[in-house]
């Protein structure tokens, strides 16, 4: 069984990847919730709807996230209105918060309300939030923007959305997860997995999270040996995203080496792209293994490839 530990879109890719090569039913996806937002009285949980869109092909294969050919009439009338329109949700977007929204009401919790969704979608790989409870990042603003004063703290869509994380960051945290508890599967599967696949998910704001649950952290320093990450930061850029100006905002190096270094206590294996070959002995010395190869998953053919490289590289 291999377990994955998921952020958003770089995530996805890998996972469509990895299901090429791994039966989907022997694959679990614990995914970030701390990007979690209620709007219009709906819960909208991005990463796990994203995830669950790539796997059962729905999803906006240029943004990543969403639903393809969604339709915006509700965003459209709704504009009309004065209403919120800044954080975009399609029509058939929609359908997924109102049904997860209904069943929260009804006192399901947000994993059973997951599994369903993923079913009705026909996701075979075993979807689960990192917490039933609620985690939710948020950041202190370094700066102004956007009509925000440097010193205020902000829900994490603002940042990434609203203020197009176009701001620097002064420090990040993950509200409520002093008090979560991972979801149930969460540390069986980390801890009966062959191999624990880290996405090349943001560091801070995606996998970040994910550690801060009480437990998870420990769980996967006990199997570091089996932990394989891929780095999602390649010549010293991230591919989609604020994760290298936030990794450098926050203090740390924002290259392979640096991501060594921040994940060193729990993550074993480091898969690092051919653009950083010559980083591969500076990553070992932060006494992470490293393996080189293509990372930049351009192609479903390059994200079946990676999966096959992260499953050798726990061998
Ligand atoms: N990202 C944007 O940049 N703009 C949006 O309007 C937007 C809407 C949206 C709706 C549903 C959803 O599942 C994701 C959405 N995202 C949007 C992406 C979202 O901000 C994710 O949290 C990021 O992809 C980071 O994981």
């Amino acid at each position: 069984m291999l377990a994955t530990l998921a952020g958003g879109v770089g995530a996805a890719r890998l996972l469509t990847g990895i299901v090429q090569a791994v039966d989907p039913a022997e694959v679990v996806a614990v995914v970030n919730t701390g990007d979690d937002l209620t709007l219009h009285g709906l819960h909208v949980s991005p990463d796990i709807d994203t995830v669950i869109y790539t796997l059962s092909d729905l999803h906006n294969r240029s943004t990543g996230w969403g639903v393809a050919t969604d339709s915006w009439a509700v965003m459209d009338e709704l504009e009309r209105l004065g209403g919120e329109t800044w954080f975009r949700l399609g029509d058939r977007d929609l359908a997924t918060h109102l049904y997860r929204t209904q069943r929260l009401g009804e006192g399901a919790a947000l994993h059973e309300v997951t599994a369903e969704i993923a079913r009705a979608r026909g996701v075979g790989v075993r979807i689960l939030p990192m917490s039933d409870q609620a985690v939710r990042t948020r950041l202190l603003l370094a700066e102004g923007a956007g009509g925000v004063e440097a010193g205020t703290e902000v829900a994490f869509q603002h940042y990434f959305v609203g203020l197009r994380h176009a701001v620097a960051v002064r420090s990040v945290r993950f509200e409520g997860a002093a008090a979560a508890t991972p979801a149930p599967g969460v540390l069986d599967a980390i801890a009966d997995a062959d191999v624990v696949v880290v996405s090349p998910s943001n560091p801070v704001v995606s996998i970040g999270p994910i550690l801060a649950v009480p437990a998870v952290r420990k769980a996967l320093v006990a199997r570091r040996e089996q932990v394989v990450a891929v780095s999602p930061i390649v010549a010293g850029r991230a591919l989609k995203g604020p994760a290298d100006r936030l990794l450098t905002e926050l203090g740390h190096e924002s290259s392979a080496v640096g991501v060594a270094r921040l994940h060193a206590e729990w993550v074993g294996t480091l898969v690092i792209d051919e653009q950083d070959a010559h980083l591969e002995g500076a990553v070992e010395a932060e006494g992470v293994r490293a393996v080189v190869a293509p990372t930049i998953m351009s192609s479903p053919e390059v994200a079946a490839s990676l999966a096959a490289v992260v499953l050798d590289a726990a061998r």
